[in-house]
């Protein structure tokens, strides 16, 4: 049972030590643990930072790709180079590495292929009023998106296996975080949440620039996964706002009508046809995307499957034990491992 801890880095070689340094070397039931970074077009000496502690394996983009993309490439490059179990965590010390025991133990135990750290978002002096609000107000949409009971969507603090991580799928540029949760509740995948501290905060939020910014961003990234795993849905609620307006009208259109006064409000009945028309479209666009979202379900296991198969994953699902016809570790050309 392999672990790889990855952490995304982008500048970061004031914390990264002290970061790297507070991760586990042991924990029990996992049989080895390496250590990868995410170099994401860091202008300062992450790397070298990185290379002098002993990281395993180092992830380099020569210009910023942003969070989303770098995070995609870890999980990548944890896979391809056999990780059972791939644990994120942020390069600022704001996770506790003792708490990696806590998040990867669901999916030793079997009970979870996805577990996300949940922060004590009230008792985190660092967030102002407004932010704590946000979040919570955050994961409160994301439960409903994704239909989870996950408390904490937008933490960093993840543990995924081996394959769950083969089973992801990131669009957007910005965050992953959201939109993971809305795919893995809508495929059912098992995801689950637990509690663990967090570190005073020894530098400012990265991705947290301006409230206005991060609500806006927050908001499309959650439509927008919803938009693609429950199309039909979206469209449907989108689709019968204007429906029922219109429907509203022409009934009160019929109304005045039956009592003889039609001809003053024909403007409503045109209005009605328009809205009603309006909604019904909308409804069709649902259907369409609905026959678009099963395509992509295909095109999901089709990458599933090619990832599998890159990575000379074999069926594992055979009780009976079988000698070993091991032909070395899995995963052939490991991304850019450090030692070899
Ligand atoms: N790959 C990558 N990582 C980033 C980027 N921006 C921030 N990070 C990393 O993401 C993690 C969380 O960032 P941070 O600024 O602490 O945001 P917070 O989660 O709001 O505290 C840290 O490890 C950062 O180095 C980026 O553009 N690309
Ligand atoms: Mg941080």
């Amino acid at each position: 049972m392999k672990l790889i801890i990855q952490i995304p880095c982008l500048n970061e070689a004031e914390t990264l030590r002290i970061a790297l340094d507070d991760l586990p070397k042991h924990i029990e039931g996992i049989d080895e643990i390496e250590y990868l970074i995410i170099n994401d077009g860091s202008t300062d000496n992450t790397v070298q930072v990185a290379r002098d502690w002993g990281v395993n394996y180092i992830v380099s983009f020569a210009n910023n790709k942003g969070l989303a993309k770098g995070f995609v490439a870890g999980l990548d490059a944890c896979i391809r180079n056999g990780a059972d179990i791939i644990v994120n965590t942020d390069a600022d010390n704001q996770y506790r590495g003792e708490d990696i025991e806590k998040l990867v133990r669901p999916i030793l135990d079997g009970k979870a292929e996805i577990v996300i750290g949940e922060r004590p978002i009230d008792d985190t002096p660092g967030f102002s009023p407004l932010k704590k609000k946000l979040q919570h107000l955050g994961s409160f949409v994301v439960r409903k998106a994704s239909a989870t009971s996950i408390p904490d969507a937008p933490s960093g603090f993840r543990a995924f296996s081996r394959d769950a991580a083969m089973h992801l799928n990131v669009i957007n540029n910005y965050t992953y975080t959201l939109e993971t949760i809305v795919q893995a509740g809508r495929n059912q995948m098992a995801i689950t949440s637990v509690p663990i501290q967090t570190n005073p905060e020894l530098r400012k939020s990265r991705l947290f620039h301006s409230m206005g910014g991060y609500i806006k961003k927050s908001i499309l990234t959650i439509i927008r996964a919803f938009m693609m795993y429950r199309p039909l849905v979206f469209f449907t609620i989108v689709g019968l706002i204007p429906f029922l307006i219109g429907l509203f009208l022409g009934v009160r259109f019929i109304f005045f009508f039956a009592a003889g006064e039609g001809n003053g409000h024909i403007q409503s009945l045109v209005f009605a046809s328009t809205l009603m028309m309006l909604g019904f479209m909308t409804f069709m666009m649902g259907l369409q995307a609905d026959l678009i979202a099963a395509n992509r379900k295909i095109l999901e296991d089709v990458q599933y499957r090619l990832r599998r198969f890159e990575s000379g994953d074999r069926d594992n699902s055979r009780v009976k034990d079988k000698p070993e016809e091991d032909s070395g570790p899995r995963g052939g050309d490991g991304a850019e491992a450090v030692k070899s």
